[in-house]
């Protein structure tokens, strides 16, 4: 086997073990736990906020928080109520275990009901390290086309939902919903999928449903 081949299941597999720990440890405090990934400027942050607005006063939210530099989200998630922790990853395509991991220690978990890990905005990487979260989400927003699916199959094919971001937009730009929605089945058949505008609102009462049902099921209340 070449070296750089050894090299990088080495990474995978350590990434894997220290996964294992960040989900014992969630499990222990019954924290449902999502890793959200999506391209730079999705509305990762926009629709993490828009859900805590939603649920505030009924659960407390952790976040993780990983940008290449600048602690601008996490900030805006402290200064709105969410206990955040940032991580730069200083140039890294991909928030891995070890960081969350660290990031853990940060955070109260006791004092929280769940955690949403914000990952590196990329729609390669990110998908390659498990993080010990219970479910991986996509967030694809209109702007960036309908093709998305056809073109970064990886990320399709690995996520437990996905959120389609900035429906508001689909009067102004060209996007055939069915054409992105077929190549979403094709890799991932059956994907739970929430159409929402953190502008105008819409379809964020279904998500935050789903959000808020994972969060009892984790408690089993
Ligand atoms: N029109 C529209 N703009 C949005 C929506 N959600 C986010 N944005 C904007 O998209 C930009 C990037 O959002 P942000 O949440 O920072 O994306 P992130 O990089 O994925 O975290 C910001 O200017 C947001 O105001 C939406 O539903 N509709
Ligand atoms: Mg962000």
């Amino acid at each position: 086997m070449p070296d750089h081949i050894k090299v990088s299941e080495n990474i995978l597999s350590f990434n894997d073990e220290i996964a294992k720990i960040n989900r014992k440890l969630l499990d222990e405090y019954k924290l449902f736990s999502i890793n959200i990934m999506a391209s730079p400027g999705a509305g990762k942050t926009s629709a993490i906020l828009k859900t805590f607005e939603q649920i505030t006063g009924k659960f407390k939210l952790g976040m993780v928080d990983g940008d290449l530099a600048s602690s601008i989200d996490a900030d805006k998630a402290n200064q709105s109520g969410i206990s955040a922790v940032q991580i730069n990853t200083g140039g890294g395509c991909h928030l891995d275990a070890k960081m969350v991991n660290d990031a853990l220690k940060k955070l109260p978990l006791g004092a929280l009901d769940a955690l949403v890990v914000e990952n590196v905005g990329n729609l390669v990487c990110p998908a390659n390290f498990d993080l010990g979260t219970d479910k991986n989400i996509l967030i694809a927003s209109i702007p960036e086309g309908d093709d998305k699916p056809y073109k970064y199959p990886g990320i399709y094919r690995g996520v437990d939902a996905l959120i389609i971001n900035k429906v508001d937009l689909l009067p102004y730009i060209e996007f055939d919903l069915n054409y992105f929605k077929k190549g979403v089945e094709i890799l991932n058949p059956g994907l739970v999928t929430f159409p929402i505008s953190c502008v105008s609102g819409e379809g964020i009462a279904d998500w935050v449903k789903w959000f808020t049902e994972h969060i009892f099921a984790k408690k089993g209340t």
